[in-house]
C-alpha cells in the first residue's frame, strides 16, 4: 500500500527569512519523508487555481500578490496519516495564536499585512492533496 502524501510549501516569508533549512528539519525529525522539492516561482494562474477555493474572499488578491512576491519551495511529502501530522505540525492559521511549538507559533507573527504571512502551506484532505501536488509538480 502506498503511504499517504502531502503538498507542502515553504511560502515566500519562508524562503525570503532563510528558514526553509529548519522548517525541513522539523518535518525530517518528525519521521516523514521528502519525495520530491523544487524551488518554484509560481504565476496567477498556477495560484489562482491553487487557491481557487478562496476567490472572492477581502485576502484573496493580497494572498496572491504575496505568494507571486518571490520563490516557494514546494515538497511532496510521503508518511501515514502526513496530511493530518503536517498540520499539526503548522499550526492553525494566525501565527499570532499559533500553539508554541508548531512552525507558524514559533517563527511566525503578524507583520500588519492584509494578509496572514505565516510560512507554510499544508494540504487539507486527501482530495485537496492530489489536486495541489498536480498543480505543483505537473
Ligand atoms: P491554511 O493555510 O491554514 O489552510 P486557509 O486555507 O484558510 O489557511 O487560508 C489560506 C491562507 O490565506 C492562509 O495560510 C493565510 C491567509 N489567510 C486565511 N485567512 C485569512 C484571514 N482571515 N486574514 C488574512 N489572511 C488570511
Ligand atoms: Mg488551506
Amino acid at each position: 500500500m502506498t503511504a499517504e502524501e502531502t503538498l507542502v510549501l515553504v511560502k515566500p516569508d519562508g524562503v525570503a527569512r532563510g528558514l526553509t533549512g529548519v522548517i525541513l528539519a522539523r518535518i525530517e525529525a518528525k519521521g516523514y519523508v521528502v519525495t520530491d522539492l523544487r524551488l518554484v516561482q509560481p504565476d496567477r494562474d498556477r495560484l489562482a487555481a491553487h487557491y481557487a477555493e478562496h476567490e472572492g474572499k477581502p485576502f484573496y488578491e493580497p494572498l496572491l500578490e504575496f505568494m507571486m512576491s518571490g520563490p516557494s519551495v514546494a515538497i511532496r511529502l510521503a508518511g501515514d496519516r502526513v496530511i493530518e501530522g503536517f498540520r499539526s505540525l503548522a499550526g492553525t492559521t494566525d501565527p499570532t495564536t499559533a500553539a508554541p511549538g508548531t512552525i507558524r507559533g514559533d517563527l511566525g507573527r503578524d507583520w500588519g499585512l492584509a494578509v496572514q504571512q505565516n510560512l507554510v502551506h499544508g494540504s487539507d484532505s486527501v482530495e485537496s492533496a492530489t489536486r495541489e501536488l498536480e498543480i505543483w509538480f505537473s
